[in-house]
């Protein structure tokens, strides 16, 4: 029996398509799934006449690897990850590498990485991201783990990724432990503020401008051939222009509830670990959750009223160049959403010791993944000009780019509150950029109250950082002061 290349396990949608990737650049692969029904129906189907060797245990899928063995995961993650592990551990050499293209939680990778480093053992936690159509063609892949298994599944991993128009691959060492699976998880939180970001335009140009939904899809056509031009504004389009049978716009009949797996909540609550702020995503994963409570929403319309109702013929008054001004709020705050997810890259790997490239993750980002954007091309050029740039909003292009959105952007802003029409990512984009650029906030006053209720002291701006003070707010208080930490 001839070696196979590659193994995989997990043989759902990604798995299927990822062998077939693999085979068209020439690899054999191995591949076993639980369910052998499901072997079975690929071998006989998609990978018929393909270099697919199918087995049916564990122990024959290691036995058909070349040494050193390489396997991938392309099983659900969280518990199957570490039982299928486990199954492997005693049938695998040293030097053999398990590679986890699920989305797996960083931390969990951190935990693989350190358990099978210490059987001598090499494991990759990579990031995947593209879905069934990316799997097949070339996905963004963003590996991460134990840096002596890359040399081993480069060739590999970088001949099925995506490619940018020079022809580098959208594959790259992002970094050891977590990095693989921490990059993906906040390119995750970035499509979810991305996604929220197109549906505000949606709901401005629907609700509150009255446009058709042909007129909707060729001004997000328009949007996509400039300063937006990505893959979620193109779908957008796409989506605007879908009729049902009854030539109907098939979007207008989709329940407004949407659903969540947990990657952007998993951003946001790191960030929060980090005291990084994610404000856009928060507020992209809150508008989910706020629209799956359908059921309340219709009876709180019913009793408090909706928000103001658009008046088609007036268009609240907005002008014809509103949509000029959509498109200006969109783009600044999808640079503030950027900026945030790359600020909190940086803590993260400050805080795990991650010697991130940010250029070369934007580049990782630009083809094959849901966010592909020619916008990244930007991003990679900003960390290019400023490799330790602290955040997006400091360098010269965005810089300019957002202060000639900032009229367009604070129009609709304010405009979407007078015609009580919700706007949570805009707004909170908009509240992040003004208290980033200012010198002075009320910081001192929330310091103030908590030295004055609880001796939680306080610096001063005439003192060094790091002096502390209290003082007794009453004439009543004690010397005792509370200790002093970051929550
Ligand atoms: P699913 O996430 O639906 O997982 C199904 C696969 O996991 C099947 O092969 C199933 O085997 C296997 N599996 C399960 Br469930 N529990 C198992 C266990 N205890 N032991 C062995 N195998 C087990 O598949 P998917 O949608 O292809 O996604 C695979 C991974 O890629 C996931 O982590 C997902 O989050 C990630 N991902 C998915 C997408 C996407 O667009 N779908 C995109 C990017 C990343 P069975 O056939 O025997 O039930």
């Amino acid at each position: 029996m001839t070696s196979a290349d590659i193994g995989l396990i997990g043989l759902a949608v990604m798995g299927q398509n990822l062998v077939l990737n693999m085979d068209d650049h020439g690899y054999t692969v191995a591949v076993y799934n639980r369910t052998t029904a499901r072997t079975v129906e690929f071998l006989d189907g998609p990978a018929r006449g393909k270099r697919v060797m199918g087995t049916r245990t564990v122990d024959e899928l290691v036995a058909a690897l070349k040494p050193p063995r390489r396997i991938m995961l392309m099983v659900k993650a969280g518990g199957a990850v570490d039982a299928i592990i486990e199954q492997l551990i005693p049938l695998l050499d040293a030097g053999d590498i398990i590679i986890d293209g699920g989305n797996s939680y960083f931390e969990d990778s951190v935990r693989r990485t350190r358990r099978l480093g210490e059987r001598g053992l090499r494991f990759i936690g990579t990031g995947i991201s593209g879905g069934e159509e990316g799997a097949r063609h070339g996905p963004s892949i963003m590996p991460g783990g134990d840096p002596a298994a890359w040399p081993h599944v480069k060739g590999i991993l970088q001949a099925i990724a995506a490619k940018v128009a020079d022809g580098t691959p959208c594959c790259d060492w992002v970094g050891p432990g977590g990095a693989g699976h921490y990059t993906k998880m906040v390119h995750n939180g970035i499509e979810y503020g991305d996604m929220q970001v197109i549906a505000e335009a949606y709901h401005l140009m629907r609700a509150g401008l009255g446009m058709s939904h042909p007129e909707m899809a060729s001004t997000f056509r328009r949007w996509g051939d400039g300063l937006l031009d990505s893959y979620l504004v193109d779908i957008t389009a796409d989506i605007l222009d879908h009729t049902d049978e009854r030539g109907e716009p098939t979007l207008e009949a989709i329940l407004d509830a949407a659903g969540q797996k947990g990657t952007g909540k998993w951003t946001v609550i790191d960030s929060l670990h980090l005291g990084y702020p994610m404000t856009l995503v928060a507020e992209a994963v809150y508008a989910r959750v706020v629209s799956a409570l359908h059921d309340q929403r219709i009876e709180a319309a019913g009793v408090l009223g909706p928000g103001s109702q658009p008046s088609k013929a007036t268009r609240h008054g907005w002008g014809d160049d509103f949509v000029d001004a959509i498109h200006d709020a969109l783009y600044a705050s999808k640079i503030v959403s950027y900026a945030q997810g790359f600020m909190l890259l940086g803590a993260a790997g400050r805080e795990h010791g991650w010697d991130l490239d940010y250029g070369r993750i934007a580049q990782l980002w630009r083809e094959g993944c849901i966010i592909r954007a020619a916008f990244l091309d930007d991003i990679t050029a900003a960390f290019t000009r400023r490799p330790g740039l602290p955040s997006l909003l400091l360098d010269g292009f965005f810089v300019d780019a957002v202060r000639r959105a900032d009229p367009g952007w604070r129009r609709v802003v304010n405009a979407a509150v007078r015609a009580g029409i919700p706007v949570p990512a805009y707004s909170s984009a908009l509240a992040f950029y003004d208290a980033y650029r200012s010198e002075r906030l009320p910081a001192n006053l929330v310091q103030a109250q908590r030295d004055y209720f609880g001796a939680h002291t306080y610096e001063r701006l005439d003192r060094p950082r790091g002096e502390f003070f209290h003082t007794d707010w009453t004439g009543t208080g004690g010397g005792a002061t509370s200790g002093s930490y970051q929550a």
